[in-house]
């Protein structure tokens, strides 16, 4: 039996929640969810038993805690002994990637937030997120052309860290209707095909919180 409970947001909202989610999920590491859900006044006093930096997502695996996504990510591929490419060059694209996504794009971030369950929503392009959306494009075309002979991943046959942290910005993507080239688009089609994100889309419909802070 399993001693990994992982502790997230609203399904909606939280985008750092899907992160790990999705990699746990896709490695086939069985744990428990634990929504804790975000902008109430109980949530505060609820996070600080779970974590020292007092925010979603965290993992428990017995009494040990790991916080915040990369991390819990981390952690995840040491248990199950996959979740990077395994040759090593491609391990340090995707590595690489998926640390240009954690401390990245402030301006996709600001202006283009997830909201799992929203469509067409529109607002003003800038530079600044234009060039987000350009070099998200630019990374996940290079990774096809690349990779996409063995499979429909970033990085081939297996989802990898890589493509669960970018997980939020397929649904980011669709939310706002980003101009993607073709290659890219196909990987957002990939993405959102995946029965693993269509369940977490699923439970993010279900959820009646609404909080209008992240409309
Ligand atoms: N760098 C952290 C960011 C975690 C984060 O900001 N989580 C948000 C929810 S998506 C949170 O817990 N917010 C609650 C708060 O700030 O009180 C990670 O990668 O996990």
């Amino acid at each position: 039996m399993s001693n990994l409970k992982l502790a997230i947001g609203n399904k909606n909202y939280s985008s750092w929640s899907l992160r790990p989610w999705m990699l746990l999920r896709h490695l086939g590491l069985e744990f428990e969810e634990v929504l804790l859900q975000l902008d109430t006044p109980q949530f505060k006093a609820q996070v600080a038993q779970w974590s020292p930096a007092r925010r979603v997502p965290v993992l428990r695996d017995g009494t040990l805690a790991i916080w915040d996504s990369l991390a819990i990510c981390e952690y995840a591929c040491e248990l199950a002994g996959r979740g990077w490419p395994r040759e090593r060059a491609a391990r340090a694209r995707a590595r690489s990637l998926a640390s240009e996504m954690h401390s990245g794009y402030a301006a996709l971030r600001g202006s283009w937030g997830m909201n799992a369950r929203a469509r067409n929503r529109h607002t003003a392009m800038t530079p600044e997120l234009a060039a987000d959306v350009a070099r998200i494009d630019e990374a996940w075309s290079g990774c096809r052309a690349d990779h996409g002979a063995h499979g429909p991943w970033l990085f081939g046959a297996d989802y990898t860290v890589a493509d669960a942290m970018f997980a939020p910005v397929v649904l980011r993507f669709l939310t706002y209707g980003a101009q993607l080239s073709k290659p890219a688009a196909a990987y957002v089609e990939t993405a959102l095909a995946d029965p693993v994100l269509r369940e977490w889309i699923s439970a993010a419909e279900a959820e009646p919180w609404v909080i209008p802070g992240y409309e």
